[in-house]
């Protein structure tokens, strides 16, 4: 017989005990960047524990993992006291400002080599986080230090902020303040989103997340990729065990609070200055936009003696670092022809100084992206330039344009060799339809296959590429290897020496691999990852070739848009003339094992983290496999191996601190070889 009342209790209990489990694979993934389960399985327990409560709504706590959004959207944000004023923090924009920073806290307090707790200034929102016995209560906005707006609907959202702090070390009421972001490749993603849908795009994360947080509708707010790293406490901070703001992350991670990563202890001015460096040069490889870096006096009772003036503390600066966006004036819009035939339209702009570094070209991506910018020649614009990528034109400035300037228009006929310019259906790419016809896909389909991490044929650049194409001498990549010493000798500058010099990287080159050959031959959407997962699966050149689209589909990260091509370019008969000459002209690779012996990294134990750009973990954990190497989901002394790719976590750091191997995509790539 079934008793509805145990029923109950036992629905209570299961429930209460799924929201522990959430909870905890939370904390694993967004603290202690380590998840346990996959977001299939994370799903099926958040839908059951959504079933319970649905059934049985009374069951549904204010702190429930499946409460982040409720409320109706608010009419206006209400205004929220801060428990404890939210002080600003004094600039330093040279290194010359800190030295001066670190000569006054050094004399008030009395001694050299202050040690200050140094670490990231996040280009976010600063918000303050109020939990009552644990729970999250009110979240507001900076404001103007004594008050902000009330966001706590909007900060529910973001699944980094634990709804209830983990650790019952907290005390009644603890403030914990931090900053809302948007990391870089949720940035990027969110763009791409917003563009597709038609709704205009944010100039950078840091505009992004401010309209994220400042949405009157919560449920908007639950949409955007918005990120919460706290850097301290504000109303019972006493509670913090400890003495020092370099202990405070740790306990901020045990409460359940993700932190900004990077802190470090430093000395004296010497060591901030040491420390503003490093961080500087790994700026761009960052998974996030930082401003500068803060030093705080790491003490708290030297913090105390030092107290603060009007709303800055005397014990904190900020080090800036140059802006990662400038103005500048849009010179001309150019069209490249890309190796692929695609065109892209270029803008060619006064030098200026951006980062550190001098911008002259921002790509513009395609026709649409020049139409809904709306850049014309001769327009003033911002130009961002933020981690690796190319620099970007964020916005024009409207007022300055000059009256009648005229509207982008893509050329109908390739820049280059006059053919018709292709479009497909739903792609927002305009391609030269002239294929290897046209010179600029040639030439550059040439530079591609002489290329470092091609065939790396030394010595063959641009210039002397356009030379022998424009002469006849080369058409295609075979000819490169019929070009004989005279030949070469009389091109412009040009001796008899450079030309031996020549004909032996082209001898070497024929010592290669197998992935390096496939990669050379330029196949549409076939990198060096792909490449790489070719050759381990097939083993021969053959294979590749005559290799149906089922069994190319077998390859990981092969999907059907690769597939087809690759089995396009094998079937196309020029294609495989010119490999034929290829392969006669002596370019060989060592056969692989094909499975029998031992890998190459036999009983290497790997560990992967971050993404690589253009391999899912699926990919990287094969081709390892393939060696005999093993791929383990935790770091530890026995690790011989850790890749890290963007957005690295904890696992990097802790690799750092055990001295493991830390290998890039780049690196791992070389390995597999
Ligand atoms: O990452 C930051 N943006 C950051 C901001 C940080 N790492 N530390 C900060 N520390 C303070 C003090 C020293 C005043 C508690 C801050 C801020 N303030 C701050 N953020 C916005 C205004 C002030």
């Amino acid at each position: 017989m079934r008793n509805p009342r145990h029923e109950g209790t036992r629905t209570v209990r299961r429930a209460e005990r799924l929201r522990r489990e959430i909870e905890e694979h939370n904390y694993r993934y967004y603290v202690l960047d380590d998840p346990a389960i996959s977001d299939a399985e994370y799903d099926a327990l958040f839908r059951e524990l959504q079933e319970l409560e649905r059934a049985q709504p009374e069951l549904a706590a204010a702190d429930s993992p499946t409460q982040r959004v409720g409320a109706a959207p608010a009419a206006a944000f209400a205004e929220v006291a801060h428990p404890m004023p939210m002080l600003s923090l004094e600039n330093a924009f040279d290194e010359e400002d800190l030295r001066a920073f670190d000569r006054r806290v050094s004399e008030r307090l009395g001694h050299e080599n202050v040690t200050y707790a140094a670490e990231l200034k996040l280009d976010g929102l600063a918000v303050s986080i109020v939990y009552r016995q644990g729970q999250l209560e009110r979240a507001a906005t900076r404001g103007d230090g004594s008050s902000g707006e009330d966001v706590t609907a909007n900060i529910r959202t973001i699944r980094s902020v634990p709804l209830r702090l983990r650790s019952h070390q907290a005390p009644a009421i603890l403030e914990v303040r931090g900053e809302v972001i948007i990391r870089r490749a949720d940035f990027a993603g969110l763009n791409r989103t917003q563009a597709e849908a038609g709704r205009k795009t944010f100039a950078n994360p840091r505009n992004a997340a401010a309209g994220s947080l400042r949405q009157l509708d919560a449920r908007i707010t639950a949409g955007r990729p918005l990120s919460f790293l706290a850097y301290g406490l504000g109303a019972g901070s006493e509670a913090a065990p400890g003495r020092s703001q370099s202990q405070l992350p740790a306990w901020l991670r045990k409460l359940g609070m993700p932190v900004t990563p990077l802190a470090e202890r430093v000395s004296g001015a010497d060591g901030c200055i040491d420390y503003y460096r490093r961080i500087g040069s790994r700026r761009a490889q960052l998974p996030f936009d930082i401003d500068g870096v803060v030093f705080k006096v790491d003490s708290f009772s030297e913090q105390e003696q030092l107290g603060s003036v009007t709303r800055a503390p005397r014990w904190a600066i900020a080090t800036k670092y140059p802006p990662e966006e400038a103005r500048t004036r849009v010179v001309a819009i150019e069209v490249q022809v890309g190796r692929t035939g695609a065109l892209t339209p270029v803008a060619r702009l006064e030098p200026v100084l951006v980062g550190g570094v001098t911008v002259t070209n921002a790509t513009l991506h395609n026709e649409s992206e020049v139409l809904r910018k709306d850049v014309r020649a001769g327009d003033t614009v911002n130009v961002r330039r933020a981690g690796d990528v190319i620099p970007e034109i964020t916005g024009v400035v409207g007022e300055l344009r000059v009256p009648g300037a005229p509207a982008f228009v893509m050329p109908v006929t390739c820049p280059e060799c006059g053919s018709p310019v292709e479009r497909t259906a739903g792609e927002a790419v305009a391609r030269c339809g002239g294929g290897l016809h046209c010179p600029a896909q040639a030439i550059q389909s040439i530079l591609h296959f002489a290329g470092r991490r091609a065939m790396d044929i030394d010595k063959l650049g641009d210039k002397l590429v356009e030379q022998l194409f424009e002469r006849g001498l080369v058409r295609n990549v075979a000819d490169l290897y019929s070009l004989g010493a005279g030949t070469l000798a009389e091109l412009d500058r040009m001796g008899p020496k450079s030309a031996q010099n020549i004909l032996a990287a082209l001898e070497r080159s024929k010592q290669s691999r197998l992935e390096r050959f496939l990669f050379a031959l330029g196949i549409r959407d076939v990198g060096e990852a792909t490449a790489a997962a070719l050759a381990a699966h097939f083993g021969s050149l053959d294979r590749v070739q005559n290799a149906t689209v089922e069994q190319l589909l077998e390859v990981p990260d092969v999907g059907p848009v690769v597939a087809g091509r690759v089995h396009e370019f094998m079937r196309d008969r020029r294609n495989r003339e010119i490999i034929g000459r290829l392969i006669a002209a002596g370019i060989r690779w060592p056969v692989p094992a094909n499975g029998v012996g031992p890998g190459a990294l036999d009983g290497k134990i790997f560990v992967l983290t971050g993404t690589l750009s253009g391999m899912s973990r699926d990919a990287a954990r094969a081709l390892l496999e393939a060696r005999g190497a093993r791929v383990s989901g935790s770091v530890s002394g026995r690790t011989d191996y850790v890749v890290a790719g963007l957005n690295p976590g904890t696992k990097l750091e802790r690799a750092h601190a055990l001295g493991v191997t830390v290998l890039d995509k780049q690196k791992l790539l070389e390995l597999l070889r």
